[in-house]
């Protein structure tokens, strides 16, 4: 083990990691009095950190490399198996600019759009319903809009049934027991689905519009010219579509926020975009989503007298990171006039990853979060008014990923 660092000397901390869940690495931080540590996790050493410099190192890729550590139960719920999360270098760039080219701007605002006539939709059914779960609205919409905007065929009655999978799918990935395996089913299934999506574009049975994300999987060809098998194809095409129904529990959360800090809700009635915005980056900064993230070290090096042997696991931890009270005053409190100040820093606030998403590994989805997110804060904001019945708001930190236990129930819908 490394001697310079602190070791946290349990035999193993893989149930405590589930068990601490978001807070597992913060915990440790405080015990060690260091933004860096040692511990056992499923039988390996792993070096856990946090902070903007750590994330900065965590994000050079000459010092750490994605194959080989994402763990069997992640990829086989969350990102499919030999997915572009788990690539490297040349191969992972070329397969990250087509991401990139199609999360541009304009396919942002064209998925913000398509957001807000669904709600508009859905206001004429909650008009005339006692209530609804926003959570289970949002996931059912942005699972139509995701498919429209891609290409991909669904019928109005599989809406319910493709959006709870890509939900499982990403619900399952920190998960013990009936709920992860649920994850790994909805992931087979909706690989079924998408390969025969993918084989009828290919062979002509399913006309297929150039620019689509649908098209461009089908038809992309890896840097040595060829397509991708139709399980690659399937399994990178839900990478674009699944991410983008996750924004579900962004919009959850943001509900959750609106309905605390009500002074905060009043001042986005008369505010401007640019107040949207910080409301979202403080929705996205404060609350729990991504945990934390794993790189292996590609080759040994030493980094503020930490020596990083290769091959050891790394943990970068965005929640924490997020909540580091050196980059965020009083983090604990939900304050979005922080951002006024904000400067910008592409590793100090990480709830998509670190770094430039065009060269790494970072989400190269955080527009449409932001846009679909803003689309959605406009309609909650300004063209609705709505109750909140009593439920149970809480939402734990020892489950990764959380949700508000009710999904946020509204009743009362009204326009305004
Ligand atoms: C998506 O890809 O669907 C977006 C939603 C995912 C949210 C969680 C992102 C977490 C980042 C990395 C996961 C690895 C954690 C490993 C835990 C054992």
């Amino acid at each position: 083990t490394n001697q310079s660092l602190p070791h946290d000397d349990s035999l193993d901390n893989s149930l405590a990691l589930l068990r601490e869940g978001y807070l597992f690495i913060e915990n440790r931080v405080k015990r060690y009095e260091s933004d860096i540590f040692e511990a056992r996790v499923l039988g390996k050493n792993v070096i856990c950190m946090r902070g903007e410099e750590a994330a900065e190192v965590f994000y050079d890729p000459e010092k750490f490399q994605r194959k080989g550590t994402a763990p069997k139960r992640v990829q086989e719920t969350l990102f499919g198996k030999n997915a572009i999360q788990t690539m490297d270098g040349e191969a992972h760039l070329h397969r990250k600019l087509l991401f990139m080219s199609l999360l541009t701007p304009s396919n942002q605002q064209q998925l913000a759009k398509l957001t807000r006539v669904h709600w508009e939709c859905a206001l004429e059914r909650w008009e005339n319903a006692e209530r609804i779960v926003l959570f289970e609205e949002a996931k059912n919409i942005l699972t139509n809009v995701v498919c429209q905007w891609a290409g991909v065929p669904l019928a109005d009655s599989e809406i319910t049934d493709r959006a709870n999978d890509f939900i499982s799918m990403i619900y399952a990935f920190g998960k013990v027991g009936p709920e992860h395996w649920q994850g790994r089913r909805a992931r087979n299934r909706a690989e079924v689905w998408i390969r025969g999506v993918i084989d009828n574009v290919r062979t002509g049975k399913l006309q297929s519009e150039k620019g689509t994300a649908l098209y461009e999987m089908a038809f992309f060809k890896q840097p040595d010219g060829t397509q991708l098998d139709t399980q690659m194809a399937a399994v990178e095409l839900i990478n674009v579509l699944r991410p983008i129904v996750a924004n579900a529990t962004f919009i959850t959360f943001a509900a959750l926020a609106l309905y605390q800090y009500r002074d905060e809700k009043e001042k986005l009635e008369t505010g401007t975009s640019d107040d949207m915005e910080r409301f979202i980056h403080e929705v996205r900064r404060f609350y729990p989503f991504g945990p934390f993230v794993g790189a292996k070290v590609r080759n040994d090096f030493t980094w503020n007298n930490f020596q990083f042997k290769k091959g050891t696991v790394v943990f970068l931890d965005m929640y924490g990171t997020n909540h580091d009270p050196r980059l965020w005053e009083k983090p604990n409190e939900f304050k979005p006039s922080r951002f006024k100040d904000w400067n910008g820093s592409l590793y100090n606030f990480i709830p998509h990853g670190g770094g430039d998403p065009a060269k790494g590994h970072r989400c190269p989805g955080e527009g449409v979060t932001l846009e679909v997110m803003k689309a959605t804060l406009e309609f909650l904001v300004k063209r609705i008014n709505y109750d909140i019945p009593n439920q149970d708001l809480n939402y734990s930190l020892d489950e990764m990923p959380t949700l508000p236990k009710s999904g946020f129930e509204m009743s009362n819908i009204r326009r305004r």
